[in-house]
């Protein structure tokens, strides 16, 4: 495989990018390989710029729901550039997004648009704390959501394979109010509550946990969650920003039926334009300025060409829930296939169509067990893949994606380089 074109742009921005990428895990440190400069995409196909063709799994990390380059999308969002790229003033596409966030999430009655998940996230801990006047929050060892200061704790993703689990250049102030529990430790929760009584703003979660590698909360660890926050006069936050559209329509919210009181969303709800989104009940959603004094804002918040990229996304998801049994099916397949040639030398798992192989006996159920696997032999499996043209995540801690588009023939294909893959390995 020619990979002389990325080779000399990977050399090119190195000098001019820290690591020569805009966000750390596309440097592919984890899977030693040089990176893939991309060029095109359509479908469940992604081109690099010396020509050679993926299928994609990686999906630009989750907002590729529907493939790349959607019909309906690009078409709207061509016609909405010839009005003007942004305004710095409402518009009514920014009412009709968040009408449909609040139909398809209705925990989400009141929600602001920001321009990523990290936004997002960093608003919705804010509101929480004024909200309830305390300053605490717990999150979870290996649960990932953003980069914002107060939340770089025992990170997931690409803090997990950057060796900056507790990012240089966080003052200790900035974390000293974020406690760290384990996911699915009810008593690592409990005790955090004891210890800290009446100073916990909020718990934050990915109710789904996809950033240590795909992690399943435990039957009854998210309706636990419900019941000892609102025991506690504390507020419930579901990180949504890979679960958000993804899991299904509502979300793991409605996939697991518990109501939180603030949601964060990122990914699906921009259709592939920069968006991030949180929101919930409205006694607490109307502290945000310019209503209340908890301060939040944002040049493109809420961009027209951006909500017009979400707005046609989710109406396209709306109105074919279908989507969500046939990415069932896809990524089942997928499952399958690994089962079959890997038996328990590695551990599957997956929900919908997040899917992570972790190369380990061990059941992965946590961070602790997520990092008993064996990142070199997940390098490999990923270098084989990569030399037969499927592109999957570039590191052990994130998630398979599909979408829509995956093709019956290319899941097949992919089943079988994946079966082929892992026989390629010494277990
Ligand atoms: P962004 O700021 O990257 O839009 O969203 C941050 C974020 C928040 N919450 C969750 C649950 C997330 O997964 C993310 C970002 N996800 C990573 C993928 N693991 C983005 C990929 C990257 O960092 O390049």
């Amino acid at each position: 495989m020619k990979t002389i074109r990325s080779e000399q742009l990977f050399e090119s921005a190195k000098k001019r990018i820290p690591g020569g990428v805009n966000s750390p895990v596309r440097a592919f440190y984890a899977v030693d390989r040089t990176p893939r400069f991309m060029d095109t995409a359509k479908g469940d196909r992604i081109v690099d710029v010396d020509g050679n063709e993926y299928i994609d799994y990686v999906c630009s990390w989750g907002p590729g729901i529907l493939g790349h380059a959607h019909k309906r999308v690009i078409d709207k969002v061509k016609e909405a550039c010839d009005k003007g790229l942004t305004y710095g003033a409402p518009t009514e596409k920014e009412v009709l997004l968040a009408n449909l966030i609040s139909e398809l999430i209705p925990s989400m009655e009141v929600n602001r648009l920001v321009s990523s998940g990290t936004e997002a996230v960093m608003s919705a801990i804010r509101v929480a704390r004024g909200y309830t006047k305390r300053d605490k929050i717990i999150k979870f060892r290996g649960c990932y959501h953003g980069h914002s200061d107060s939340l770089l704790v025992k990170a997931g993703s690409g803090a997990m394979t950057t060796s900056v689990p507790d990012s240089a250049g966080v003052p200790a102030d900035d974390t000293k109010n974020t406690l760290v529990a384990e996911y699915n430790d009810i008593s690592s929760v409990e005790a955090l509550f004891k210890e800290n009584p009446e100073t916990i703003a909020a718990v934050i979660v990915e109710p789904v946990a996809a950033n240590m590698g795909v992690v399943l909360p435990k039957p009854g660890f998210l309706k636990f969650l419900r019941e000892i926050t609102k025991k506690h006069g504390s507020l419930l936050i579901f990180d949504e920003v890979i679960t958000g559209f993804r899991l299904s329509l509502g979300g793991a919210q409605e996939y697991y039926q518990i109501k939180p009181d603030l949601t964060t969303l990122g990914k699906i709800v921009g259709g592939g334009m920069p968006i991030g989104a949180y929101g919930g009940r409205r006694d607490i959603m109307q502290m945000i300025s310019p209503d209340g004094p908890v301060y939040q804002a944002g040049t493109l918040s809420g961009n027209p060409i951006a909500t017009t990229a979400g707005i046609e996304t989710l109406k396209i998801l709306k109105e074919d829930p279908e989507i969500y049994k046939r990415l069932e099916e896809k990524t089942k397949k997928l499952e399958q296939a690994v089962k079959e040639a890997a038996g328990d030398h590695v551990c599957v798992n997956r929900i919908g169509s997040l899917m992570s192989v972790f190369f380990t006996k061990e059941k992965v159920v946590d961070y602790e067990s997520a990092v008993t696997s064996d990142i070199h032999q997940y390098a490999k499996y990923f270098g084989y893949l990569l030399d037969h043209n499927i592109y999957t995540a570039p590191s052990q801690f994130e998630a398979m994606f599909l979408s829509d588009a995956h093709t019956k023939e290319d899941i097949e294909m992919t089943c079988k380089m994946m079966g082929d893959a892992l026989c390629s390995l010494e277990f």
